[in-house]
């Protein structure tokens, strides 16, 4: 290079340089949509929230974020327990997903369905608003999600097709059908069931085929499936487990939006949820039984257990706590005990 050449080598990066310190930040390229994934749809609380949450997003956004719901986990072909794997792999921008669903790849997770870890809503909450929610929220934040809100599906309690069931033996030889998670095979299997994992879609013609004898899901959603259509005559309130949901944002999607962008969906987050846990639990709780008269007058035998009969289950399923405790990790439990202990 000449040296004339290389002075205007040197001027022309200059102002290039110049040019592009005073471009204005490239603006946020927005997706023409958004998927949003669900498992239940919006008949059901925990639909309604994503239905809300994707509204509210759209409204405050001012129309820039246009988010649609998937309900039936139907961006992975119904199987709920890879919506997880989808979110981290960009299939999912959003989710609102059942902490049984996503346990297979969080482990910590499984903590929710530990047997009767938790007593009454109380319990819940003291999960989801306090330490052991931000270890959890940590964790997820380690997997590339952004985790902003806890919603909520409930206390699951059990039903079948045969007969009252009010003690371990009453579950024997059962077919009972779970969730893709490990846990709930050893809890069913130390009860006497025979457990069977499928997806909530393959589960309603299950039972409604005699496929399998019963299920154990909350009582929204006992209503909302109109169960006792498939078979489900007899219910069981033994609150063994209670899954609560997480509204979730794939990371590299939140990334991708501006801060004002990201407090939109944050505070949209945790306005749907907040009304998601009350849709799950009206009707249910705080001495308002509607839900359950309603079951009840579809021709549903309900079982109410006096405490002895409650720790014969708990008695039954220890094994299994104690196990998974090892799983979940052993400092997660006991924070865990000790938050619902002073509730
Ligand atoms: O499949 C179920 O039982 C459901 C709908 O409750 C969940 O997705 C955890």
């Amino acid at each position: 290079m000449t040296v004339s050449r290389r002075i205007s080598f040197f001027l022309l990066s200059v102002v290039a340089l110049a040019i592009v310190g005073v471009m204005p930040a490239a603006a946020t390229e927005y997706k023409e949509e958004y998927r949003l994934s669900t498992v239940l749809p919006d008949s059901f609380p925990w639909g309604a929230g994503g239905k809300r949450w994707a509204e509210l997003i759209k409204e405050k956004s001012g129309g820039r974020i246009n988010v649609k719901m998937y309900p039936g986990a139907s961006l992975v072909g119904g199987d709920q327990t890879k919506e997880f794997t989808a979110l981290r792999q960009g299939t999912i921008d959003l989710a609102v997903g059942s902490t049984i669903n996503w346990s297979p790849q969080v482990k910590e997770l499984n903590l929710f369905a530990l047997p009767f870890l938790m007593p009454d809503y109380k319990a819940i909450d003291a999960l989801t608003h306090g330490e052991v929610a931000k270890d959890l929220f940590a964790i997820l934040a380690s997997k590339d999600v952004v985790p902003l809100a806890w919603g909520e599906n409930g206390f699951r309690e059990i039903s079948n097709s045969h007969h009252p069931i009010q003690s371990p033996e009453d579950l024997k030889g059962m077919k009972i059908r779970v969730v893709g998670s490990p846990l709930f095979i050893d809890t069913m299997t130390a009860l006497g069931a025979n457990p069977v994992q499928m997806s909530w879609a393959d589960a309603q013609p299950a039972m409604a085929t005699s496929a399998v004898d019963g299920q154990e899901n909350p009582l929204s959603v006992f209503a909302a499936a109109k169960l006792h259509t498939v078979n489900q005559k007899y219910l069981t309130l033994w609150g063994y487990v209670a899954d609560p949901l997480i509204f979730v944002v794939a990371k590299t999607v939140w990334d991708g939006w501006s801060p004002d962008d990201q407090k939109v969906v944050r505070d949209a987050a945790l306005q749907a949820a907040a009304e998601e846990v009350a849709l799950a639990r009206k009707g249910i709780s705080g001495g308002n039984d509607e839900t359950l008269k309603a079951i009840e007058a579809n021709g549903v035998s309900v079982a109410h257990l006096t405490t002895a009969q409650k720790d014969a289950f708990r008695q039954a399923t220890r094994p299994v706590f104690e196990k998974w405790t090892k799983t979940v990790g052993d400092g997660l439990v006991a924070k865990a005990e000790a938050e619902i202990a002073k509730r």
